[in-house]
């Protein structure tokens, strides 16, 4: 009988007749035989015959003989196959996908995205990714959180006004959400703790290696905490699950690369802001992309740890929904995670009572009643955090720009495709 078998799988039909069905990922034809590449979900299988073959990138499926073959990828290949063509390419893709580097420029991968990430060097950090956000859930659902979906399309802005894409909605102004920030927090007052993996939109005007304009965004947020070090501590929980899971589920992706993930330490190092700006000889009310990058290495260095925390961030300079630290006035219990260098997360203890919202917006509460009803009806101290997704995927593949590991990008110049 002939089954459909993954190409990964050959090794357990030898002598047998199966069918694998994929792309045609290179054929090679020489004077008396020819091999053919084919590429599933699972990797390579190679089948070898006399006959003429499809071109790269053709839709089959091959039927043959599983027989050891050392030279194969696998060890394993199919001998006496038939070749049905379910598909055939119109143009030959803009570089070849089997050679082992990428043998083209940024912009030339993203105009051509559909069939560039085929490539599997640029197919492998999508795979971390995925694997990344499995781990999260996973550690997330074990430590009692729910998952939730909020609305994306809202009525006021929830980070700041400045970097917001409005919408037209039936004829009313409307905003793409910056972060699913009021919702979560409305949510812990109906299940204690919450997270969401979803899109976000900011109108990012810089042209940057770290900033697109959707990204994904990893949201938690937690009620009865005591300030914001419960919160970190989920944080260092979620971080390490998704280093677990892409060490279970990316296991080739990771060979490809040649990444090896780092081990997240049992305390991640924590520093005040005050003590960051010691450090780094600073002044300034907040962390330049340079500065992050110094107190990376300076945390590698001085604890052996690829992340570190920076607690107490001005509160000049976070969002008006951030719990200011009851013991150092105008400082926050409001915190960033760097990891290799950048800023890959932030987070912190929100204000819980009415009242203190009232006088953190002066007053101006119009735009806000929606969120504020969940102050009204009462709500225990919370926190929370957003992990973005593709800075993370990112800095694990050392890629250098967020759009070498960005599906289909969106930033300043790209809408398409
Ligand atoms: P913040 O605005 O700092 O915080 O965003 C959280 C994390 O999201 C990532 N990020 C981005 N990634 C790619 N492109 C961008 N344009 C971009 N902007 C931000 C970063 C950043 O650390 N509501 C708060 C979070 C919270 O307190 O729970 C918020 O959205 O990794």
């Amino acid at each position: 009988m002939i089954s459909r078998v993954l190409s990964a799988e050959l090794a357990e039909h030898a002598g047998k007749r199966v069918t694998i069905a994929g792309w045609v990922h290179r054929r090679r034809q020489l004077k008396s035989v020819s091999f053919l590449v084919v590429r599933d979900r699972s990797g390579l299988a190679q089948a070898v015959t006399a006959h003429d073959l499809p071109p790269e990138e053709s839709v089959v499926e091959v039927t043959g003989t599983v027989a050891v073959s050392p030279q194969a990828p696998g060890g394993y290949e199919l001998v006496s196959p038939e070749v049905e063509v379910l598909a055939e390419p119109c143009v030959a893709p803009p570089f070849d996908l089997y050679r082992p580097v990428v043998g083209a420029s940024l912009p030339t991968v993203l105009d051509h995205a559909p069939v560039a990430l085929r490539h599997p060097l640029l197919r492998a950090p999508l795979e971390i990714s995925a694997a990344s956000v499995a781990g999260f859930r996973e550690t997330l659902d074990r430590l009692g959180f729910t998952e939730t979906h909020t609305p994306k399309i809202v009525g006021s802005a929830t980070e700041s006004g400045a970097n917001v894409f409005g919408i037209d909605y039936f004829g009313r102004p409307a905003y793409l959400a910056q972060s699913p920030q009021f919702y979560k927090q409305a949510l812990v007052g109906v299940f204690e703790r919450v997270y969401e993996v979803g899109p976000v939109f900011r109108a990012e005007p810089h042209d940057t290696v770290r900033h697109l304009a959707q990204y994904t965004s990893l949201d938690a947020e937690l009620g009865f905490i005591r300030d914001h070090r419960d919160v970190m501590a989920v944080l260092r929980e979620a971080v390490a699950g998704m280093l677990e899971s892409v060490r279970l589920r990316a296991v080739s992706a990771l060979d490809l690369l040649g990444v090896v993930p780092p081990t997240v330490p049992d305390e991640i190092p924590a520093i005040h802001f005050t003590e960051a700006q010691r450090l780094t000889s600073s002044s300034e009310p907040d962390l330049s992309p340079a500065q992050e990058r110094w107190l990376s290495e300076w945390a590698e260095r001085e604890h052996g740890s690829e992340f570190l925390f920076v607690t107490g961030y001005p509160m000049s300079k976070r969002p008006f929904y951030t719990h200011p630290d009851p013991a150092r006035p105008g400082y926050s219990n409001g915190f960033d995670l760097l990891f290799r260098g950048l800023e890959l997360v932030t987070g912190g203890q929100r204000l819980h009572r009415y009242e203190d919202y009232v006088r953190a917006l002066d007053g101006q509460t119009e735009a806000y009643e929606g969120y504020l009803q969940a102050f009204r009806y009462g709500m225990p101290p919370h926190g929370g955090f957003a992990l973005g997704l593709e800075r993370w995927t990112a800095r694990l593949t050392g890629a250098a720009n967020i759009r070498q590991i960005t599906a289909f990008p969106r930033d300043l110049h790209r809408l398409s495709p």
